[in-house]
């Protein structure tokens, strides 16, 4: 063991650099002769050339992190998080909610009732199993695959179809976003943008304004979610970069599900996933297992002690895969084959693996399991059937909110134009009399 009160006074300054403090696996090569070391570095100077790659050699990949196999039995060794019945029967009630959500919307949309959806199949251990771990009031900025974390933190059904048809019920986003891109300011959750990776820098800023929020520093992290494809935009890159030299409680989570859209994760980089990129930004990391929910649970609940106590970043690359197509934008059965699909559904479904631990423990049960299967399939059913029945947003509301503050004048002048439009052909035209019934007030404030 490194003891540097041991060493001879030369040897003395090759201490643990102040960054890496707290990191178990940092542990310098002492060089048997001292040379120093440069004035902007605290790496040991030696007289040999050595090339390393160490995420690469063989057997040195950084391992994942597991708890329960495919059985639902604890692997040898592992800890089973603490929580009581009620607590994991909760996150397997909404494992299971997701993909009976995910194929009312699905069909929904290939009926032409909403305009895009997209699934999150195959990552509902991923997506529960962190959202379980999270504070309610951490901030999350999420990619779009993460609507679990909405629903767990009690958005409902009735929230997240509002807003993939753009109804007036939808507060928050009124409408003007795409379908699946929610945001809930009272569940702390940021709107989200679809361009990739944007949402990564904004949570370093956030988690940084958390930790200069006395009412919040120490309590609360930023969470952003992303995936193997977003990992490669140079958001991911300043993101890491901004809130490992500005430290601040933020805590990236890495959905790596095997494939950004038709480019798969091992042609999104040569290295060892994403995981090893954290330990070049010196951020706290762990690889984990994405399709097991109790190995999620337990590695974000402990990142996120690390963010708050340390007030630093943590990386966590969850590794699963995405069972659906990328969204009803794609086919994805064009460059993966539909073979491979259901190999991996069969082989490793993070529903089955948490169910099985669940029974083995009395639990859980059959009947209770296609109780819960039919009562989500009815709530869901009437709620997509009640937001049919809602009408779109005011027509004014489509210029409001869209920035903070004053409305812009590129916004006014757009407004204005179709206020002229409504005007000239709101009354008399049957296609517009027809489309603005389907708005709020009916375009009256803009006719009269
Ligand atoms: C800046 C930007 N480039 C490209 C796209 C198009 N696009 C949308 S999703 C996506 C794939 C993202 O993959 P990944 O981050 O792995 O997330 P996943 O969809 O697999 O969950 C791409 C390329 C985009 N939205 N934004």
């Amino acid at each position: 063991m490194f003891r540097p009160t041991r060493l001879p006074p030369t040897l003395r300054r090759f201490t643990v650099p102040r960054a890496c403090r707290g990191v178990a696996s940092v542990t310098p090569v002492l060089p048997e002769h001292s040379h120093g070391n440069l004035p902007s570095s605290q790496s040991p100077i030696t007289p040999k050339m050595h090339f390393f790659n160490s995420v690469m050699e063989a057997g040195k990949q950084i391992p994942t992190y597991r708890v329960i196999d495919g059985a639902g039995q604890p692997l040898e060794g592992a800890e089973v998080p603490e929580m009581d019945r009620d607590f994991a029967r909760n996150i397997y009630e909404h494992m299971a909610q997701l993909p009976i959500l995910d194929d009312v919307l699905y069909n929904l949309q290939r009926q032409g009732r909403i305009s895009f959806y997209i699934t999150a199949y195959g990552e509902e251990a991923t997506v529960i199993g962190s959202a379980a771990a999270l504070a309610p009031d951490d901030e999350v900025l999420a990619q779009y695959r993460e609507s679990g974390v909405l629903l767990y933190r009690g958005f409902g059904v009735d929230g997240l179809i509002n807003q993939c048809y753009g109804t007036s019920l939808d507060t928050c986003t009124k409408g003007k976003q795409m379908p699946a891109h929610y945001g809930s300011k009272e569940l702390h959750f940021h709107t989200i943008s679809s361009p990739l990776a944007t949402q990564i820098p904004q949570a370093a800023g956030v988690g940084f304004a958390l930790k200069r929020d006395p009412s919040r520093r120490g309590k609360n992290c930023a969470v952003t979610y992303f995936g193997d494809g977003a990992a490669s935009e140079g958001d991911f890159h300043a993101g890491m970069l901004l809130a490992s030299t500005i430290p601040s409680p933020t805590l990236f989570i890495a959905r790596n599900n095997g494939f950004a859209i038709s480019t798969p994760s091992s042609e999104q980089y040569y290295g060892d996933g994403i995981a090893a990129r954290g330990a070049g930004y010196g951020v706290h990391t762990i690889r984990v297992d994405g399709n097991d929910v109790l190995a999620v649970y337990s590695a974000v609940k402990e990142a996120r002690r690390r963010c708050i106590e340390e007030g630093r970043a943590v990386l966590v690359e969850s590794v699963t895969y995405r069972v659906g197509h990328h969204s009803t934008s794609d086919d994805s059965f064009a460059y993966r084959p539909r073979k491979e699909v259901e190999e991996r559904k069969r082989l490793d479904n993070p529903l089955v693996r948490f169910r099985l631990f669940l029974e083995a423990r009395g639990w859980w049960s059959k009947d209770e399991d296609e109780a819960l299967k039919a009562r989500v399939k009815a709530e869901v059913h009437a709620a997509y059937k009640r937001a049919e029945e809602q009408q779109r947003p005011e027509l004014k509301e489509m210029f409001t909110d869209v920035y903070g503050g004053e409305q812009p004048w590129n916004l006014r002048a757009q407004e204005a134009e179709l206020r002229g439009l409504v005007r000239k052909y709101g009354r008399s035209w049957e296609p517009w009399k027809a489309e603005l019934k389907k708005f709020k007030g009916e375009g009256k404030e803009w006719l009269d």
